[in-house]
């Protein structure tokens, strides 16, 4: 694609603060002179062209060059090169209350994808999402230890990613598939908050940018769980600090999340969610060996084979959406069920299971050899649903 035909795509977003963008809402500057930065302004013929502007000051090693640094004119931050040049823009949110699983999940769910397999290349788009994706693996892949739960009350930044698409099929044409991935890890605290007190902006505008989704749900808030699960078990695995002892009813909490999400994308109270949603519940490891748990002979404790078959494997998933909706069912959450899809698009939501660690840490929050469970499965539904891997 050449430089100068940016702009005729319609899907251009800040990452940062998930407003669309147009040329005229950027600021655009000569980097060629490291000590002498400047901005240049777009002349009518740029935005005729829909092109970057270029440099004419005279005697500038830039001169002649197109805009090297562009920054978005609402929030001020510099946008990444991979956001103007990417193919497609994929951009999810996960969401769930606080000791869901949200940050485990995200932080399992890439070290997974850049170890894969399928064959793509991940980069950190910019130093921050670099800086703290690398902490946060370290913590959990080497130093073996549970996240911190997230800051409530303000907007995290989100995680920016690019993904380079090497499969092969544009081998023909020197172009290599890009798409650049916006993910957004909120506190659950802020999920939680009920009533009409505003939203942070920020975190408003990340939601009603997403794309997906992914809504997370504890088991271990079910009753019926917590009653034949081990105290120790039950202890480690829930962020003891912050989710309260009283169990949470699941429905209250669907509805509030669901007002939370219709406050943020401005939806009226009475319409359902028009948006993919993918229903997660974490922390299958503790229900493995629980009588009434899953089965070893369920599909949704079996390996994923999404990955495998670089593709998503629409029989699989569905099952394990029957699977997952039988086991609440006997668990006696229909009403969760229920509140799920009087709030959701039926054809846009779909229960995924997985567990981010593969065991329970200990009591002490450290943990064993990490053998993350299922943790691909809907971000490969996303994948699919864009058109980037094959419905199989
Ligand atoms: N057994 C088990 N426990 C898990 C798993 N994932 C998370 N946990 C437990 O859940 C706790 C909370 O996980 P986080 O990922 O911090 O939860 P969060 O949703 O990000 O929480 P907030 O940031 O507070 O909103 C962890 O400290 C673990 O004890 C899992 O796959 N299996
Ligand atoms: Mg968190
Ligand atoms: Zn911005
Ligand atoms: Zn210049």
């Amino acid at each position: 694609m050449s430089i100068f035909s940016l702009f005729q795509k319609t899907d251009v977003l800040c990452p940062h603060c998930m407003r669309e963008l147009s040329l005229s809402n950027m600021r655009f500057f000569c980097t060629y002179n490291q000590d002498r930065h400047h901005e240049i302004f777009l002349s009518i013929l740029d935005r005729f062209h829909k092109r970057l502007p270029i440099c004419s000051k005279n005697f500038c090693k830039g001169h002649g060059k197109p805009a090297g640094e562009a920054v978005c004119r609402f929030c001020g931050e510099p946008l990444p090169p991979q956001i103007m040049f990417h193919d497609k823009y994929l951009r999810f949110c996960v969401l769930g209350v606080a000791g869901a699983g949200k940050s485990s999940y995200l932080t399992t769910m890439l070290h997974e994808l850049k170890y894969s397999g399928l064959p793509w290349v991940i980069q950190a788009m910019d130093s921050t999402t670099s800086k703290d994706s690398q902490a946060a693996d370290y913590n959990v892949f080497e130093a073996r230890h549970c996240p911190e739960g997230t800051k409530a009350g303000v907007a995290p930044k989100p995680q920016q990613w690019v993904i380079l698409d090497n499969s092969g099929e544009n081998e023909k044409s020197d172009h290599i598939p890009t798409y650049a991935l916006t993910i957004y890890d909120g506190a659950g605290e802020d999920c939680e908050k009920v009533g009409d007190d505003d939203i942070d902006e920020m975190i408003r505008r990340y939601i009603s940018g997403a794309k997906m989704l992914v809504i997370m749900f504890d088991p271990l808030l079910l009753t019926s769980v917590r009653a034949s699960l081990s105290t120790d078990i039950l202890n480690a695995s829930m962020a003891t600090e912050r989710q309260t002892s009283a169990p949470t009813n699941m429905v209250t909490m669907v509805n509030s999340l669901a007002n939370y999400i219709r406050r943020s994308c401005n939806i009226l109270p009475g319409d359902k969610i028009d948006r993919q949603a993918a229903i997660v519940i974490t922390k299958l490891d503790t229900l493995r060996d629980l009588p009434n748990g899953f089965g070893s002979s369920s599909t949704v404790m079996k390996s994923s084979p999404h990955a495998k078959m670089k593709g998503f494997v629409d029989s699989d998933s569905e099952m394990v959406d029957m699977e997952i909706r039988d086991w609440l069912k006997q668990q006696g959450e229909t009403a969760f069920l229920d509140a799920i899809d009087a709030n959701f698009m039926p054809n846009k939501v779909r229960v995924f299971g997985l567990s981010s660690f593969g065991q329970p840490p200990d009591h002490l929050k450290r943990l064993p050899t990490l053998t993350p469970h299922r943790v691909l499965d809907p971000i490969m539904w996303m994948l699919a649903a864009e058109g980037i891997v094959p419905i199989l």
